[in-house]
């Protein structure tokens, strides 16, 4: 069969396979797997009355598609073989793909182990996302490590794995006026409208159904003026009319963090309008009422991006079909649940009420009646004393801003944090107010990785060991890895598990060697810290611990020392002027170290560019240390730490987001836990923390920072880094100087661990065989019974 479509497409480009380019072959491949999908596309779960899941998001870190199709399909095996008879690679025809780069970070890559975990267990699910034609922007570094930023061109239009939709196409509105109709009713003339059109990604699960991932996309013709973009002048902010092809052009870049753009906004709500439509269409298309939409639909929101969309709904159920607002609030009501993904109160987005006024009239009206309505609920709730506090807490519009986060708690039938530790603090420190109010709303699920992408592709070798030793297919049951917990100190077992990291340590080291030209020592500690750079993420900690050990190694050049390569990879918004220092500081640092003899095979730093899903699948099986240094309280979950700790790498972390978890799962002796935790850094701040005595009283700590001070690490400029260094001194809102000394004794109880080798072994293959709870599946279900079908 594979051999027939072989022969035609050699014989329509008039080659030999023996000729074909790696191109050539990938695109064959390509077509040979979207043939496959398409025959039965979708191929739907069996016909129940469960509540399909309509997931919103802005983001999908989809990765790229055509490895995991073939696997889903259980035919990655055949064309391997297929290939090979022609003296190809499969592996590296799969290379040719550029990832698509649909998100910022960890969002948009849990929405998209959230889908292949739907799929892969039948659960009805579509996602809705948008079509954008730039990704995330490629990351480059220019001569002294700054960080440069080009347009991700993932070609969108010629991109196989996809299916256009014309059928599904809609209309959204903007701007314009509203005509007050008498009662409570309302009409909405829209000033303008963009076309949305639909493109549908197969998402094809594991053994499992096939169901779109579906992208909007904003119709028009008209040529996109990158350098415009680049200057950040591409909000038409005279125009009063934004045309259609700039609407999904381009992603914003920001992770956890809202720029409050205009054209931002028009996204959101086109993303929603689209999304709600479809939903609607397919759903009376079945001869089902409006009454019915919450049994059969479930509308789960991805943070507060789609939130807008609580709006929308009532809008479509007051105005076009004409119900009353208590009728039409008890569907929608019922329809939507929220996940909150983030405390840090930068990232909770507040439109300004003007804004709305002008771009989306009709839905302020319906925020401000349900403002209204929820201003009685709190006041029958709350004591005359209590009510102040509990209304600045609870309002969705207050001081002329509309509170997003707020929408999706008074809409949603159900909250969500993404890890204990989050979703309790959910409760006592964002919406205390919301929990007296709306008791059994809020909830826990702990966020998952697929073990489809993150073990089983990206980690071929250990995957194979696993089979060997597991009884039952793990990667559809994570739990089984349980099985290898009494292999844990067999000699063997180790030998094998060990040799594993080992070759994967060497791919990883000619990674590192072909695109940043640094040859690491493979015998070394891979520490690895790769994720969004943000200051709360705390790569600096990392940094000045770098710097204290090359001091240290400088000043002993005999002590003895367990080598190590630390290696970094992420991207920093072009907007965010401190991370893209720490970047910069980090590449300084690098530079210095990887060219000074003396740290020959004891100390390198490697740095590499453009972090996406596909250098994520290669760094992560060959890490010994998994950073997940994030200041207690800040980072809502990891999943980088889920990966990491999965593929046998210690988790070197604080007490914050899922590392509770994971510490929890792998036992405390296999973790390393260090740092203050929310209670203490609660304590810090109320007696007035002063990073400045750190600085003072510790002379390790001092020596790092004065050395990024002093143009040690950037040529000789002391300017360079003086904003950091100024913010360590003076500000450190993320404590980082506070946590120093409990990183540094963590650092070195590493490298105490690292010596004793079966140990160190026997710790990370209990952290293999204890942590199958960190499967999306497991979430996944988790959403099922808390959440979709709770009775
Ligand atoms: C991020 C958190 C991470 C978390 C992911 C997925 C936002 C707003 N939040 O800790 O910072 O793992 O969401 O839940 O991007």
């Amino acid at each position: 069969m594979a051999e027939q479509a072989l022969h035609e497409y050699c014989e329509r480009l008039s080659l030999q396979p023996k000729d074909l380019s790696t191109t050539m072959w990938y695109q064959f491949i390509a077509q040979i797997s979207q043939q496959a999908i398409l025959q039965n596309f979708p191929k739907n779960a069996p016909l129940t009355n469960t509540r399909k899941v309509n997931y919103l998001s802005m983001e999908f870190l989809i990765g790229r598609l055509l490895g995991n199709n073939l696997m889903s399909l259980g035919v990655y095996q055949d064309a391997e073989s297929l290939l090979a008879k022609y003296g190809q690679n499969l592996v590296d025809v799969l290379e040719q793909e550029r990832d698509p780069s649909l998100g910022n970070g960890g969002l948009g890559r849990l929405a998209a182990c959230y889908l292949d975990s739907m799929a892969s267990l039948a659960q009805p699910a579509v996602g809705y996302g948008l079509h954008y034609q730039y990704g995330l922007f490629k990351q480059g570094f220019g001569s002294t490590g700054e960080q440069r930023e080009t347009g991700d061109g993932w070609n969108r239009d010629f991109y196989l794995q996809q299916h256009h939709r014309p059928e599904l196409q809609q209309t959204v509105g903007f701007a314009g006026e509203v005509l007050h109709c008498g009662d409570d009713r309302y009409e909405w003339q829209p000033a303008w409208t963009i076309c949305g059109e639909a493109f549908d990604l197969p998402v094809v699960g594991y053994k499992g159904v096939q169901q779109p991932l579906r992208l909007w996309q904003g119709y028009s013709e008209t040529a996109f003026d990158l350098a415009q973009f680049n200057d950040g002048d591409y909000l038409l902010a005279e125009s009063k009319v934004v045309d259609a092809s700039k609407l999904t052009k381009v992603l914003y870049p920001n992770d956890n963090h809202q720029e409050g753009k205009e054209l931002r906004l028009m996204q959101q709500y086109f993303h929603c309008a689209c999304s709600i439509a479809d939903i609607l269409r397919e759903h009376l298309a079945k001869g089902r009422s409006l009454q019915q939409l919450p049994e059969f639909e479930v509308i789960q929101l991805n943070d507060t991006h789609p939130a807008i969309a609580i709006p929308e709904l009532m809008r479509v159920l007051l105005d076009q079909h004409q119900l009353h607002w208590e009728d039409a609030w008890a569907i929608c009501s019922k329809t939507f649940a929220y996940t909150n993904h983030t405390l840090l109160p930068e990232a909770l987005e507040q439109w300004d009420q003007p804004l709305l006024a002008k771009m989306l009239p009709r839905h302020l009206i319906i925020i401000d009646r349900i403002n209204n309505e929820l201003y009685q609920q709190v006041k029958a709730e709350f004591s005359e004393d209590e009510f102040s506090q509990a209304w600045q807490e609870t309002a969705v519009l207050m001081n002329n801003k509309v509170r997003m986060a707020n929408l999706c708690v008074v809409g949603s039938f159900a909250v969500n944090g993404v890890a204990q530790i989050h979703s309790d603090l959910v409760v006592s420190d964002l919406f205390p107010a919301y929990a007296r109010l709306f008791k059994g709303r809020f909830h826990n699920v702990t966020n998952g990785i697929t073990p489809r992408r993150w073990i089983r592709q990206s980690n071929p070798a250990l995957s194979q060991l696993l089979d060997q030793h597991i009884q039952g297919d793990w990667t559809k049951d994570l739990e089984l890895l349980r099985q290898i917990e009494p292999l844990a100190k067999d000699p063997q077992f180790q030998t094998a598990y060990r040799q594993i990291k080992q070759q994967n340590k060497q791919v990883l080291a000619q990674v590192i060697q072909e695109t940043i030209g640094l040859k690491v020592n493979e015998n070394a500690i891979f520490d690895v810290q790769i994720k969004r750079f943000h200051e709360y993420k705390r790569q600096h900690l990392n940094l000045l611990n770098i710097i204290a050990t090359y001091q240290e190694l400088k000043a002993n050049p005999a002590q003895e020392c367990v080598p190590r390569v630390f290696i970094f990879a992420g991207k920093a918004a072009p907007g965010y002027f401190m991370a893209k220092q720490i970047i910069q500081a980090i590449n300084g640092v690098a530079k210095v170290i990887n060219s000074d003899p003396d740290m020959q095979g004891k100390l390198q730093v490697a740095f590499l560019p453009d972090y996406r899903v596909s250098l994520a699948e290669k760094i992560i099986p060959a890490a010994d240390v998994s950073e997940q240094i994030s200041l207690a309280g800040k980072e809502a979950s990891g999943t980088g730490n889920m990966k990491l700790a999965l593929n046998g790498a210690i988790t070197l972390g604080t007490l914050d987001g899922a590392n509770v978890e994971i510490a929890e799962y792998a036992g405390e002796e296999n973790v390393v836990i260090f740092g203050h935790t929310v209670d203490s850094v609660r304590q810090l701040r109320t007696e007035g923390y002063v990073s400045k005595r750190y600085y003072e009283q510790d002379e390790t700590l001092r020596k790092a920072i004065d050395a990024l001070a002093d143009g040690t690490f950037s040529d000789g400029e002391t300017e360079r880094f003086e904003a950091l260094v100024n913010d360590m001194l003076h500000h450190d809102y993320f404590c980082v100087l506070a946590d120093f000394a409990s990183y540094r004794q963590a650092q070195q109880e590493i490298a105490k661990r690292y010596q004793n080798q079966t140990a160190w072994v026997e710790s990370t293959i209990l952290n293999t065989a204890r942590l199958g709870t960190f499967s999306s599946d497991r979430s996944i279900r988790d959403y099922q019974t808390r959440i979709w079908y709770k009775a």
